[in-house]
């Protein structure tokens, strides 16, 4: 989203990536995205590395903040951070329980869903290929159990659209080819409902024209 950006986000096009860069875009915050390679970092690579140790994407930099700048390094915690300056928008209900429902569904993505997606990317770089697929298979089936949460609402903790539903989008986007869609309806729903959403297209385009 363009605007008076103060927020910088560094990444590429990678699910960690797209999950900040939606959730930026889902709270209305203008944020100026850059693109940073870790496998090609060039000449950038010092300065990146001082925001980020690691030298992983994505990395937030907000230059508007209270007390100087403040850099995040979690895709996560970048969800939570624009959730909070637009809980409205992400957390989608004001009760304590709708909420604490909201943050149940998140993790249950974050966890059980992308944790294992993630360590079974890394196992195939080490040659692997059992875990890989016992890693792989653990996430489909936490996405297929998912079906009943959607069962009782139009998205995943409920009517409205919350940080779950940016959490589940960018996982089942990755792991689409490899869904049961025949027996998953109220996913096949899900997901194209939430993909026509301006602001998730806005953050999935979001690292197509770096600066
Ligand atoms: N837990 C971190 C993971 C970040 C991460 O692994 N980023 C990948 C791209 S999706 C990366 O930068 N990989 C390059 C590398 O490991 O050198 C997050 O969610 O932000």
């Amino acid at each position: 989203m363009e605007g008076t950006a103060s927020i910088e986000l560094y990444g590429m096009r990678t699910g960690n990536c797209f999950r900040a860069a939606i959730a930026l875009e889902e709270a209305g915050i203008p944020y100026l995205a850059r693109w940073y390679d870790p496998r090609k970092p060039g000449d950038d690579e010092a300065s990146y590395l001082r925001l980020n140790p690691t030298g992983k994407v994505p990395t937030l930099v907000d230059h508007g903040a209270t007390g100087g700048p403040f850099v995040l390094t979690q895709s996560n915690a970048i969800v939570l951070y624009a959730g909070e300056r637009a809980p409205d928008r992400l957390f989608s209900e004001d009760s304590l329980t709708g909420r604490a429902r909201v943050f149940e569904r998140f993790f249950y993505f974050v966890t059980d869903v992308i944790a294992p997606s993630h360590a079974g990317f890394y196992l195939r770089s080490q040659n692997e290929p059992r875990a890989v697929n016992l890693l792989t298979e653990r996430s489909l089936t936490a996405i297929e159990n998912a079906e009943r949460f959607l069962s009782v609402g139009l998205f995943m903790a409920g009517d409205s659209f919350s940080i779950a539903d940016i959490a589940a989008l960018t996982i089942v986007g990755a792991m689409k080819n490899e869904l049961p869609w025949n027996r998953l309806s109220a996913l096949k729903r899900w997901f194209s409902m939430v993909q026509e959403r301006p602001a998730i297209k806005r953050g999935a385009a979001a690292f197509n024209a770096p600066v």
